[in-house]
């Protein structure tokens, strides 16, 4: 049988939820900042699976490492130690900076063990009366899909039909100096939670001094500032954490995705010993949480990104693929924003109401993968191991792609 893109899509349709409409491309091989197809077209990766696989497809180093503690040792569980957790423990708290770190696996369930540690603390430290602690969130927010954080999301899409929802979160708008003041310096505040810049919503990048402000309203206040860099983090936007941009440290920091280099499930809460040790044995955990082999793969992912100048390559060749964007002459490009190797152009509608997602089909059909967030907005996030003449060879791509559609 042809086992061609059909085949497996038809697959999919038949015997897979349908919680997701991926762009028809079956993809079967990743090197570096390449995909193919099941019948071979080769591709540039422009989204490297929403910023996990900031190393490339398949490390070499990553996957190697993958195999040689998978022929010893994967899973323990926690009810014993093992000898990997505690060198990963030091390695990744000396590498950001904190006391301690929590090992989880999907970004959500890092956001999900933030807000409990951020409540525990405002009870135990801060003395908040119980049940009374409130988190500020902000508009337009990507935090993960579970019942809780869909609880404060604004989007239809993610919390539609899955009420009732946690209390205890004050929505604000993103960007908004005066609201985020004002809503810190409320009674009861606990913490406030935010990305440094908002991936989903559109990579949208905050005014200058956004971060900073939150830090100290947030020092003076006694509220905790928490970062969820799960996208933005581990070198995405030309600093190894995006609150590097404004050197600010957080309270608590959140890690996911790229932290394995897109290997296996892992992610992060660092936090000092005042916030941390407010959870005690028994009061929270997870079976997959700090395993050996997500240990032993994170802290060689690590490795790769200042081995290879990860974090100075999405500086420099998001300064160079901003500019491309920059220069292309049509006017359905509308915006061009980001940081680092984390940025998205704005199209305006054409050709009778086609949108961002059709010319996310014309860039498949030239060899680039990308995808839209909402309806007119594509997001453009390689894997940062990307070479100058790569983006060059990209940029011209989505020129070339959008030039095609332009009158
Ligand atoms: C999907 C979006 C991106 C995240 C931030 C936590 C999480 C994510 C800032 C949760 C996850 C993923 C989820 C995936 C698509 C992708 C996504 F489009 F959903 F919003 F990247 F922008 N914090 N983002 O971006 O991490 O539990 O998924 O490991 O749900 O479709 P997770």
């Amino acid at each position: 049988m042809n086992k061609g893109n059909a085949y497996y899509i038809e697959l999919e349709d038949k015997f897979g939820a349908h919680n997701y409409h991926p762009l028809p491309a079956v993809l079967e091989k990743g090197d570096g900042v390449y995909v193919w197809d099941v019948e071979g077209k080769k591709y540039f990766d422009f989204l490297s699976a929403y910023s996990a696989v900031n190393q490339g497809h398949c490390h070499p180093r990553i996957i190697n490492k993958l195999k040689e503690q998978a022929e010893k040792l994967t899973l323990t569980s926690r009810a014993f130690y093992n000898n990997v957790l505690g060198e990963y423990e030091e390695f990744v708290a000396g590498y950001f900076g904190y006391d301690k770190v929590l090992p989880m696996n999907t970004g959500v369930e890092a956001v999900e063990t933030a807000l409990k540690l951020c409540r525990k603390w405002a009870y135990e430290v801060k003395k908040l009366p119980e049940n009374e602690a409130q988190i500020v969130v902000v508009k337009d927010n990507f935090h993960g899909r579970t019942l809780s954080v869909v609880s404060f999301s604004s989007d239809p899409d993610s919390y539609g039909g899955y009420g009732p929802f946690l209390p205890g979160f004050k929505t604000i708008e993103y960007n908004d100096m005066e609201a985020m003041e004002a809503a810190i310096k409320q009674p009861n505040v606990a913490g406030v939670m935010i990305e440094p810049i908002q991936g989903e919503a559109g990579v949208i990048v905050p005014q200058e001094g956004y971060l900073s402000n939150i830090r100290k309203w947030c020092t003076e206040q006694n509220v905790l500032f928490i970062a969820d860099e799960v996208q933005t983090g581990i070198a995405r936007t030309g600093r190894m954490l995006a609150c590097d941009h404004e050197n600010v440290r957080p309270d608590i920091l959140i890690l996911g995705k790229a932290l394995s280099g897109g290997v296996l499930p892992v992610s992060a809460v660092l936090a000092d010993d005042e916030i941390m040790l407010c959870i005690q044995p028994g009061q929270h955990g997870s079976t997959y949480g700090g395993n050996p082999l997500s240990c032993a793969v994170a802290m060689e992912a690590l490795k790769v990104v200042t081995d290879e100048n990860l974090v100075d390559n999405a500086e420099k060749m998001g300064q160079l693929f901003r500019e491309r964007m920059r220069n292309i002459k049509s006017e359905l490009v509308t915006d061009v924003r980001g940081k680092g190797l984390l940025n998205a152009i704005d199209i305006q509608p054409f050709g009778n109401g086609k949108t961002a997602y059709d010319v996310c089909l014309l860039l498949r059909d030239n060899g680039l993968l990308a995808k839209q967030t909402h309806t007119h907005t594509i997001r453009f996030a390689p894997p940062l191991v990307i070479t100058e003449s790569q983006i060059h060879e990209c940029a011209d791509i989505i020129e070339r792609t959008i030039m095609g559609l332009t009158p």
